[in-house]
């Protein structure tokens, strides 16, 4: 059963509250604060820094000792830090896999060594499920649909021509770019009228998103009439090359992105971005209380889905006020 994050905080709040109210949780009862090791992705993005600030944060309210590690979006690093854990016997390990494969050998070595993992953000593809106790995160499957379904529906407010598609990508090889790229597709396939002409990666940050998209206007020019981008930054980036290559985004070429942070909601506001589909990044509260949980060993839901919404330009300078992130 896989319960969304209000339901599951309902559940693990309580334990939470209890902690607050001095009930202690046993892995806190011996006073030894719990000790997690956390592999970060990197900070690639807008929506990373909030998500790091996220964990920091829930940590310190948690009374949880958090050794923090920032892999620079490279697997070996994460591979490193994990086994850094190991080696100092943290209480939980918990990362943001920065691609999905790769990562059996040293999930086994944290099974061997008996420290639970926890995976945040972003799933992994391994051989044994058991490697991981729990993964909260999006569904960037659906998260690409609601992009699908938004251009869809802006077609036929244009009439229904036909639109020709560029795609930036997200890292390759990482959960959010395939999943992403895959729901967009499904949907999009359903009105011939819409073409992905251009499909390359911007590996999730401004400045590769400017640069791919500086490439696609020298190759393709007026012919471009939409952009996706798999995350708000690289759509920030292209943002700048389009109104470089003397073009109106937003206009001249309508812009749908991800994430929902507060660089695509100041750009909504100034006509540039024509919507942005939520990817929720504060996960911190929720990994805090999964992992004392496991520890306290309670039985934890394998899945916790995040509930996001969808933000088109018309509602963003009412909604940019109440943004957390
Ligand atoms: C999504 C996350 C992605 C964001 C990007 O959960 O993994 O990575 O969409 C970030 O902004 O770089």
């Amino acid at each position: 059963m896989t319960l969304t994050r209000r339901s599951f905080l309902g559940v693990a709040a309580g334990a939470g509250a209890l902690a607050a109210v001095g009930v202690p949780i046993p892995a806190l009862a011996a006073n030894k604060p719990l000790t997690i090791g956390f592999s970060q992705v990197g900070a690639e993005s807008e929506w990373r820094t909030a998500n790091t600030a996220s964990i920091k944060a829930a940590a310190r309210q948690a009374g949880v000792n958090l050794k923090f590690a920032d892999a620079q979006q490279r697997q070996e690093n994460q591979v490193k830090a994990i086994r850094s854990f190991i080696a100092q016997r943290v209480d939980v390990i918990a990362f943001s896999p920065v691609v999905e494969t790769g990562w059996d050998t040293v999930l086994r070595e944290a099974k061997a060594a008996k420290i639970p993992v926890i995976l945040t953000d972003r799933s992994v593809k391994v051989s044994d499920p058991s490697l991981y106790v729990s993964f909260i995160g999006s569904d960037f499957v659906e998260e690409g649909r609601r992009a699908g379904r938004w251009l869809l529906e802006y077609d036929k407010q244009m009439g229904g021509k036909p639109l020709n598609i560029v795609e930036l990508q997200g890292t390759v090889g990482s959960a959010p770019a395939t999943d992403r790229k895959t729901g967009f597709a499904e949907i999009i396939a359903t009105n011939p009228k819409l073409k992905i002409i251009r499909s390359q990666t911007g590996d999730f940050t401004r400045a590769k998103g400017k640069e791919v998209m500086e490439a696609f206007l020298k190759s393709e020019g007026k012919n471009i009439n939409v952009l996706y981008a798999h995350n708000d930054d690289m759509a920030i980036g292209a943002i700048q090359a389009i109104e470089e290559a003397g073009l109106k985004p937003g206009k001249d070429i309508a812009i749908v992105s991800i994430d929902g942070v507060r660089g695509a909601f100041q750009a909504m506001v100034q006509g540039k971005l024509n919507v942005t589909i939520e990817c929720n990044p504060l996960l911190g509260p929720t990994l805090m209380q999964i992992a004392q949980a496991v520890v306290a060993g309670k039985p934890v839901a394998k899945r916790v889905t995040i509930e996001e919404g969808v933000f088109p330009a018309d509602v963003a300078a009412k909604v940019l006020p109440t943004r957390k992130y």
